[in-house]
């Protein structure tokens, strides 16, 4: 047997929000994405508006038969994508779910069996129902907890026969970042208190344990985990003090997996809210909930950053959405992504070593301009071999992590075919193997061309990462 196990799960993951389009389309309900026309670093909008991208995706709503060909010749054994909670309920809080939406997800995922393609579904991908955010303020309102109930007992018994593997949230951790995209929470930031926040966290936290544990009781068999956003914090240098900063900067997103796994609250933050004027509030029956763990635990990871007890040092830098001081030991992205290939072997063992759980990289991957070119024989395509070194140094890196001993059931590298950024609502950072013909301000034929990764990625997967 070669280093991954047989069963290893390669493929790809995008999110329904970045790519799908349709956003108005047989009885879908407005997202929180929808008002977001310049990503999570702008502001939002009262309504959707032209400029957002997201509103058209790449139009994979109507594309995925093509799209997931793509993807199978390419190999995949799994797809990672999400439901789009406001195609099922469009505002949020009906009982009774939006059919033609459900009907949507049956076909995807048909499609994706035809060619022996499991899906990996996130329930939750930054996609909370804009009637949600605006009426509840998100996920600061408990009753949340109860919509996002209704919306998995019905995914559940609908998709039972053709998902196994689920996700709750997406990044859960993020919704200390990114409050409005996260979880739809309308208070403007400069007046939103920690209290709160992590009082929408504990929301957030419970409705994960319920959906593992409704999850459990309607599909035997099924596998549900939790997703972090992993970023980890070296020290800057090696002073004790900023060792202590990085681990108390670590804690923070810990924090989320610790109670995922351990099924209650670790030591480390009832110390932090205790000595921040935070009580969070528990009903009764939160303390058995959390007790439902999840089966594995999954995460993105696409760069680290330091940490300083300097809090002038401690600014923000340009990276994803956790900031954190730049490493300079590192290059970065075009976006200022500093680029870590064995911090990926770090955060698995790190992961391992405190969960002992199974583990799954869900996203990993650059984001880079690409030039569509002609190949010799006249095919357009782009020769990205920037990406498949990223991709490539990444891999190496997993491969010394499972020879450490840790069990990963799978890598899905992020979006497999270019979909519009998350961060900046742009389409020019593009992170597939197939580029889409689509530009920033909307012009492009929506053609898909194979890039250059296309081919290295089918070739990884055919022989299962032994050649990279
Ligand atoms: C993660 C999100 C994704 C995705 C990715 C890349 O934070 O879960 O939705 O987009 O980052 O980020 P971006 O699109 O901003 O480059």
């Amino acid at each position: 047997m070669g280093i991954f196990p047989d069963n290893f799960l390669w493929g790809g993951a995008v999110a329904a929000n970045q790519c799908e389009g349709a956003f108005d389309e047989d009885g879908k309900g407005l997202s929180v994405q929808d008002v977001l026309p310049h990503g999570i670093r702008g502001e939002r909008t009262a309504v959707p508006t032209e400029d957002n991208m997201k509103l058209k995706g790449i139009d994979f709503y109507h594309r995925y038969e093509e799209d997931i060909r793509l993807f199978a010749e390419m190999g995949f054994k799994v797809f990672r994508t999400s439901i789009a909670w406001s195609r099922i309920f469009p505002k949020g809080d009906e009982s009774e779910p939006n059919e033609k939406g459900l009907e949507f997800y049956d076909r995807l995922f048909d499609e994706c069996h035809k060619y022996g393609i499991e899906p990996l579904v996130t329930i939750s991908h930054y996609e909370t129902p804009l009637y949600l955010a605006e009426h509840y303020n998100g996920w600061a309102n408990r009753k949340l907890i109860g919509f996002f109930e209704n919306y998995v007992r019905v995914i559940f018994e609908r998709y039972k026969g053709k998902v196994k593997y689920w996700l709750t949230f997406n990044e859960i951790n993020s919704i200390l970042h990114a409050p409005f995209m996260s979880g739809g929470i309308t208070t403007p930031p400069a007046e939103l208190s920690e209290q709160e926040l992590y009082q929408a966290a504990h929301h957030e936290l419970v409705a994960s344990a319920l959906a593992v544990k409704i999850g459990h009781e309607v599909m035997p068999g099924a596998e549900i985990g939790c997703m972090i956003l992993s970023m980890p914090a070296y020290p800057l240098t090696p002073a004790p003090e900023d060792v202590l900063r990085a681990m108390e900067d670590e804690h923070k997103n810990y924090f989320f997996g610790d109670v995922h796994v351990r099924g209650e609250y670790p030591g480390y933050m009832k110390r932090y809210f205790k000595e921040h004027g935070i009580e969070i509030r528990f009903e009764p029956e939160d303390g058995e909930i959390l007790k439902n763990t999840v089966d594995f635990v999954s995460f993105s990871y696409y760069m680290s950053c330091c940490a300083a007890a300097d809090e002038d040092k401690q600014a923000r830098g340009t990276g994803n959405l956790l900031g954190g001081v730049p490493n300079p030991t590192l290059k970065a992205s075009e976006w200022g992504w500093q680029i870590d290939p064995k911090g990926l072997r770090y955060v698995l063992n790190q992961y391992w070593d405190r969960y002992q759980k199974p583990l799954f990289i869900v996203e990993n991957g650059l984001g880079a301009v690409d030039e569509l070119v002609e190949d010799e024989n006249g095919n357009k395509t782009v020769e990205d071999d920037y990406r498949i070194e990223y991709l490539r140094s990444h891999l190496e890196q997993v491969k010394e992590a499972v020879k450490d001993g840790v069990e990963l059931m799978g890598y899905t590298s992020w979006g497999c075919i270019d979909v519009v950024s998350a961060s900046t609502a742009e389409l020019k950072k593009r992170y597939g193997y197939v580029y889409v013909d689509r530009n920033d301000d909307g012009s492009g034929t929506l053609n898909r061309y194979k890039k250059k990764s296309f081919y290295w990625y089918r070739d990884v997967i055919k022989n299962n990462g032994e050649t990279l």
